[in-house]
């Protein structure tokens, strides 16, 4: 059940761009199914708990202040393999580094400021997606 599944939000900056549209039918093209989906804004605790592998990276501070400054859209998807297609459907954390056609390659300013997360494990995309959805808001 967990394996097939990934968490991803769109981030503020792409939502201040008008980019939810255009991110969500990339996402729903590549044959991701959205399975909860929510508009919400990270306090700054959520997003220090939500990063907090990031915690003594140098970017932290700049990280929290930039996922906190205006709403996002967060949401389950599911496909087989979901994880490792959604990294590659997102591209590089870099945009400059994206291979072309990637929804960060398309809609991201620069590394910090990248238009979407997506989970980088099986197991963190079940942490990710607990942290942000009850049971009753997953179908
Ligand atoms: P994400 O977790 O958001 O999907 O991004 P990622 O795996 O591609 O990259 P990660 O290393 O987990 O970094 C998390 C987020 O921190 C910001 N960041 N800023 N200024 C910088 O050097 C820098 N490096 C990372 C980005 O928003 C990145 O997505
Ligand atoms: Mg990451």
């Amino acid at each position: 059940m967990v394996t097939n599944r990934t968490f991803t939000m769109i981030k503020p900056d792409a939502v201040e761009n008008g980019h939810i549209g255009a991110i969500l039918e990339k996402i729903t093209s590549a044959g991701f199914k959205i399975v909860a989906m929510k508009y919400t804004q990270l306090s700054k605790r959520d997003a220090q708990e939500f990063y907090a592998i990031h915690k003594e990276r140098p970017f932290f501070g700049e990280l929290v202040q930039f996922m906190t400054r205006g709403p996002i859209v967060s949401a389950i998807l599911e496909k087989d393999n979901a994880v490792e297609d959604f990294r590659a459907l997102i591209g590089a954390t870099n945009p400059e580094e994206a291979a072309e056609g990637t929804i960060r390659k398309l809609f991201a300013k620069d590394i910090g400021e990248n238009a979407v997360h997506g989970s980088d494990s099986d197991e963190n995309a079940a942490i990710e997606g607990a942290f942000h959805f009850s049971g009753r808001e997953i179908y």
